[in-house]
C-alpha cells in the first residue's frame, strides 16, 4: 500500500455539500463525476496532498443510500492507493479479509477499485485503488 488516496464522505445532496465543502476548503471541486456502475454521483476536492470525495446516491439501491439510511451522513470509506491491485487482492484474501469483488471494477477519478467488507476491518470500509494507466 502506498498512501491514503482519498477519504469518501456520504452526503444527501451533492450540490449543497459541494457549496458547503467549497466554503470549508476555500476552493471548488476539481471534478464532478457520476459512476453509473456504483450508483453514485461524486465530487473531488484536492486539499494539499489529500483528496476528499463526496458521494451522493443516484438511487435507493446505492450503497450510499443504504449507508445514510442506517447511519446518516458522514465518513463512508478510506481509500488506499496500491501499486498492484491484483496482488493486493490475493495477499489480503490470504490474510483472511473479505474482498467484496474478485476482480477490480472501474471507479471514479480514473481508478480500478475493490472494497474490503467493513465487518473484517474493524467497522471501516476500506477501498483499494490503482490508477488506470492511459
Ligand atoms: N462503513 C462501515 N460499515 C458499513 C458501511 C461503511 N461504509 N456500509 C455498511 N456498513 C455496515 C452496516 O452498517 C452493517 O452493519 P450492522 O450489521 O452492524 O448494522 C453492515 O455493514 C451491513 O453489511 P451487509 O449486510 O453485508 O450489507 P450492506 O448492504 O449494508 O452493504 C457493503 C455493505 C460494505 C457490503 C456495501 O456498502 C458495499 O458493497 N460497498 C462497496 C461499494 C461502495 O461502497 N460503493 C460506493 C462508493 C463507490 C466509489 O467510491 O466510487
Amino acid at each position: 500500500m502506498l498512501k491514503v488516496e482519498h477519504i469518501g464522505i456520504a452526503v444527501k445532496d451533492l450540490k449543497n455539500s459541494n457549496e458547503l465543502f467549497s466554503k470549508l476548503f476555500n476552493k471548488q471541486p476539481y471534478k464532478v463525476e457520476t459512476v453509473a456502475s456504483e450508483n453514485v454521483s461524486t465530487s473531488f476536492f484536492q486539499v494539499g496532498e489529500t483528496k476528499i470525495e463526496l458521494l451522493e446516491a443516484t438511487g435507493p439501491e446505492s450503497a450510499i443510500a443504504k449507508f445514510i439510511e442506517k447511519r446518516g451522513e458522514g465518513i463512508h470509506h478510506i481509500a488506499f492507493e496500491v501499486a498492484d491491485i491484483e496482488a493486493e487482492i490475493v495477499r489480503l484474501k490470504n490474510e483472511g479479509f473479505t474482498v467484496l469483488n474478485d476482480t477490480p471494477k472501474n471507479g471514479a477519478d480514473n481508478k480500478r477499485i475493490v472494497f474490503l467488507h467493513p465487518k473484517t476491518t474493524n467497522g471501516v470500509l476500506i477501498e483499494l485503488c490503482e490508477e488506470i494507466k492511459q
